[in-house]
């Protein structure tokens, strides 16, 4: 495996001329915007680009893609995954693509190397950042769709530039999407400013059957599937649903999890500065980023909270 700079990015890309992009499963703004802008900028180079149809993309990001995607990878395609830190983060249906991957563009801190060559960057808070870079070594002019498509990655992987992963170079970036037309406060106030009944419902819930931990210090909630069935959320209505128990006050490390469908649960960590997401998420075979961590876990709900909490009780700052 070759590790690539930002600079050497770019003269891979501009040495190949037919690119299929893969996102992850679960797709979140980052993956869904980093792919976009990457196959906008590619195609503004004279390149044949495609964005490869992931049908786990909800309506809140499907926008993105629009006139993008397609349905498979065709003989003499050169295949980029972005946002993909494992094999496993990989959706089920582009699982057979695993060994045919060329390049990795990738900002997750605990990243396994599973592909020919990559660029990752931990300390870039997004995908979609890195991404700009690599648009912007290539001469790319940056326009309004490019712009939006990199400010949802980084405006969401940063929880609207608040999280500890956020930087200066954030910043900038998010600038140059205002520069290149992305319209702010529309995105701003659709990504951020709107919740749905069923998301409110759904932390009313939370709110009441929280766990407190460590005198406060940490918390558990474990969501049944069938309090959600009963709610009625959808997938969007419980993005980044996470984030929430760690907002109680005095709460540094807290972990949600979910029963999905297959009869696994969901576990999604997150953490303030002085602890780590990914050592209680690394134990149940995730991984993540210091602040937000996820893996999955066979065990019955019940169960798997309880040893989770068993693990994040290890943490102390
Ligand atoms: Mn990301």
């Amino acid at each position: 495996m070759k590790k690539l700079t930002r600079s050497e990015t770019a003269l891979f890309l501009q040495d190949h001329d037919r690119f299929c992009i893969l996102s992850h499963h679960r797709p979140d703004g980052d993956t869904v915007g980093a792919s976009a802008a990457l196959c906008l900028g590619l195609r503004q180079l004279g390149k044949q680009a495609w964005v490869l149809r992931n049908e786990e993309v909800t309506p809140r990001f499907q926008w993105l893609h629009e006139n993008l995607t397609k349905e498979e990878v065709e003989e003499g395609d050169t295949i980029v995954s972005v946002d993909v830190a494992s094999p496993t983060m990989l959706p089920e249906a582009f699982q057979p693509l695993l060994n045919r991957i060329a390049l990795r563009i990738d900002h997750h801190y605990s990243a396994i190397s599973f592909t020919e060559a990559e660029l990752v960057d931990p300390a870039s808070a997004s995908c979609a950042e890195l991404v700009w870079d690599v648009l912007e070594e290539m001469g790319v002019t940056m326009d309004e769709k490019i712009g939006e498509a990199v400010y949802v990655g980084t405006s969401t992987d940063t929880g609207c530039f608040r999280f500890a992963n956020t930087t200066a170079h954030t910043f900038a970036t998010a600038a140059g999407c205002a520069s290149a037309g992305a319209k702010i406060y529309e995105l701003n106030q659709a990504l951020f400013e709107t919740n749905s009944l069923g998301r409110l419902k759904m932390q009313a819930w939370i709110v009441e059957h929280l766990q407190i931990l460590q005198s406060g210090k940490m918390a558990v909630c474990a969501i049944p599937k069938a309090v959600e069935e009963s709610i009625g959320v959808t997938e969007d209505d419980m993005d980044n649903i996470s984030s929430f128990p760690r907002t109680v006050a005095g709460v540094c490390l807290a972990a949600t999890l979910r029963e999905n469908a297959v009869g696994g649960v969901k576990l999604s960590v997150r953490a303030i500065p002085g602890y780590d997401a990914t050592r209680v998420t690394e134990r149940f075979g995730g991984g993540g980023h210091k602040g937000a961590a996820g893996a999955t876990i066979q065990l019955p709900l019940e169960e798997a909270a309880k040893a989770v909490a068993d693990v994040m009780r290890e943490q102390q700052s």
